[in-house]
């Protein structure tokens, strides 16, 4: 990161997964999600080039969601319910295999969905991880038990050398730029749970319409 750009912390990043939700816990705001991503993605960034096969991908789709944002049809990807409502209701998405509708945002936002859940594994581990913890480990471990069974050989294989480069506990905490070691437990212990509600709905929903396996 460079020294002119300002430093924020991880924990503001993930409490803004706070704000994504509304009607009672029970939906998501689009906008406020893919903000959540933006910071995530900038603390990657902060991590080194390794990850910019992952960076690029994410941008791409924060991207793809951010133009049907600011499109005529805005107003129906407010919260990932009505986009859901307006994408399947007008036969906007591929169901089954790909087809005219390659960049739904229904499918879109289940890659970041499916996403979340790494992430959530992944700072899980970092929160209850001691100090000879190898964040490699930590990393591999969280991926292999969610996001890689998504994902083609080569992708795993891939990523699973990036891990390799994540730099060791200590610096990883440093980089949150939280705190003491304590604070950043006491951090992600507070911020976690919101994410997980913002998966939980998410899940739910995609659940509910069948769409956990779009193409
Ligand atoms: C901290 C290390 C980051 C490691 C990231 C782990 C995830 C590895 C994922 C590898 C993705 C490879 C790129 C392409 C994949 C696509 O094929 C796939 C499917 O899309 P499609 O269109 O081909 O069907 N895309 C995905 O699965 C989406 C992947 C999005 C990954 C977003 C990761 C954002 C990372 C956030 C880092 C947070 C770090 C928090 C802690 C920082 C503390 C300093």
């Amino acid at each position: 990161m460079s020294t002119t750009e300002e430093k924020f912390s991880l924990g503001e990043v993930l409490v803004s997964f706070k704000s994504c939700l509304v009607d009672d816990d029970k939906d998501v705001l689009v906008e406020h999600y893919l903000n959540g991503w933006k910071g995530l993605v900038r603390f990657m960034n902060g991590l080194g080039t390794i990850f910019s096969f992952v960076s690029k991908d994410a941008v791409s789709k924060i991207q793809i969601m951010e133009n049907y944002l600011k499109g005529e049809n805005g107003e129906r990807y407010r919260t990932l319910q009505s986009m859901v409502e307006y994408e399947v209701g007008s036969s906007l998405v591929d169901l089954t295999k790909r087809g005219n509708h390659p960049e739904s945002g229904c499918r879109t936002i289940l890659r970041l969905h499916r996403a979340l859940r790494w992430l959530q594994l992944f700072l899980e581990k970092l929160r209850t991880s001691t100090e000879d913890s190898k964040t490699s480990t930590l990393c591999a471990e969280a991926y292999n038990d969610s996001l890689a069974n998504y994902h083609p050989w080569l992708i795993r294989k891939t990523a699973n050398v990036a891990f390799l480069a994540l730099p060791v506990r200590n610096t990883f905490f440093e980089v949150m730029n939280v705190g003491t070691t304590q604070q950043v437990v006491d951090m992600l212990g507070e911020a976690m749970p919101y994410v997980s509600k913002v998966y939980d709905v998410t899940q739910e929903l995609y659940s509910q319409h069948n769409l956990l396996e779009l193409p």
